[in-house]
């Protein structure tokens, strides 16, 4: 099959999904063209069957003060639908990728019928499609898609909730992570600046205020006064100013680390006592899915789609996100309790097994199938 994928290139968890699923649907034979305004991050290197096309950018002209980013998009959607002859367009994340894609059907119209599939990721229904500059247009996309596909049941409600959405059927195809990259390792590897003794505790974000960096730090404050600990922060955004603030303020300067951004953290998951994800709102949270896959268990605020991914008491532990205190307390529990969290270890790694590459990709090929009658 011949399919177009279009997705944000930034660090992110729709791109990381979007990429992963161009490169697995590209091991099983298919021919993928990614289509976005930069190479996504997680295409690291040359892979068969892949093939990347970026959108124009240099149409900037002084009366273009805002740049018409979406009608570049659907100008080389098209373009590479035509070439490529491509028999699926599948964007993720509905803004503003769903409404380029209706254009660039619209555009293929005469030739032939160009099968669009929007996933809904999170942010793009519960924040940003709802803003009023963006609600009619999202709706309109969506509803105009040819498939649509949520990445957690609560992702899948909340549209229906917000968008209303009523002439369109979304299936539930929950994220995945390839086992091949994400698994344990027994040696644990742990970067030098982790002492011995010190547990290593994760987060992994785009540091925007709804990952909540700063109640992060607050949390392992609560760690490591109970015990050596270290934590590692990987990512960047809006919140590091005041994450670092916080680490100054805690006295922690000597135990956290920030990486900035990496594009695999598989390596260092793997060394990993405990994730911590304590988000407003996360409709999936790839991160914690990540984070099981190398062993990792994960502590996580009790919402959105994070109950389907993280089994509570089994693979991780949920709190509701006001509960910063409750959650330190949590995580001093389960770091105190060798038998505990060898247990969750183990769980974790199984629960993962649930989402992995091959269980769920055969569900978007099979959807593609069902859309084009093979
Ligand atoms: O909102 C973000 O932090 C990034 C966003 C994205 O689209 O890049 O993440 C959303 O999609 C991920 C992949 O499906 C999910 O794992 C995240 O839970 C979701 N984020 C939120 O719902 C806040």
């Amino acid at each position: 099959m011949r399919i177009g994928i279009t997705c944000y290139p930034t660090y992110g968890g729709s791109g990381a999904v979007a990429t992963e699923l161009g490169l697995a649907l590209a091991r099983r034979g298919h021919d993928v063209h990614m289509i976005s305004y930069a190479s996504p991050f997680r295409l690291r290197e040359f892979a068969e069957h892949v093939y990347f096309h970026e959108v124009d950018l240099r149409a900037a002209y002084p009366l273009l003060e805002y740049f018409p980013y979406s009608l570049a998009l659907a100008v080389k959607q098209h373009e590479v639908a035509l070439r490529e002859e491509l028999a699926i367009l599948h964007v993720h994340y509905a803004v503003p990728h769903a409404t380029a894609a209706f254009l660039a059907k619209q555009m293929l119209a005469d030739e032939r019928d160009l099968k669009v599939i929007t996933t809904l990721h999170g942010t793009d229904i519960t924040l940003v499609g709802q803003a009023q500059s963006f609600f009619t247009v999202t709706k309109f996309s969506i509803e105009r898609s040819d498939a649509v596909t949520a990445v957690s049941h609560y992702l899948k409600e909340e549209t229906y909730k917000s968008f209303g959405c009523d002439e369109c059927s979304i299936e539930v195809i929950p994220n995945f992570v390839n086992l091949e990259e994400y698994h344990p390792s027994e040696l644990r590897p742990r970067p030098a600046f982790v002492p011995p003794q010190a547990k290593f505790l994760i987060h992994i974000s785009n540091f925007r205020p709804v990952k909540r960096v700063p109640e992060v730090v607050r949390i392992f404050a609560a760690v490591r006064k109970a015990m050596p600990a270290v934590l590692v922060l990987v990512g960047d955004g809006p919140q590091r100013l005041e994450a670092e603030a916080e680490v100054e303020r805690l006295g922690l300067r000597r135990d956290v680390f920030f990486l900035g951004k990496l594009d695999s953290v598989a390596g260092l998951l793997q060394g990993a006592d405990l994730l911590l994800l304590p988000s407003t709102s996360e409709s999936f949270g790839l991160a914690a899915l990540e984070a099981m896959a190398c062993g990792v268990p994960v502590l996580a605020s009790k919402v959105g789609g994070l109950p389907e991914v993280v089994a509570d008491g089994e693979s991780g532990i949920l709190i509701p996100p006001d509960r910063v205190d409750e959650m330190g307390e949590a995580a001093v529990e389960l770091l105190r309790d060798e038998d505990r969290w060898q247990e969750m270890r183990r769980r974790a790694v199984d629960r993962a097994q649930l989402f992995s590459a091959d269980r769920v990709v055969p569900l978007y090929e099979a959807l593609y199938n069902r859309l084009l009658g093979t």
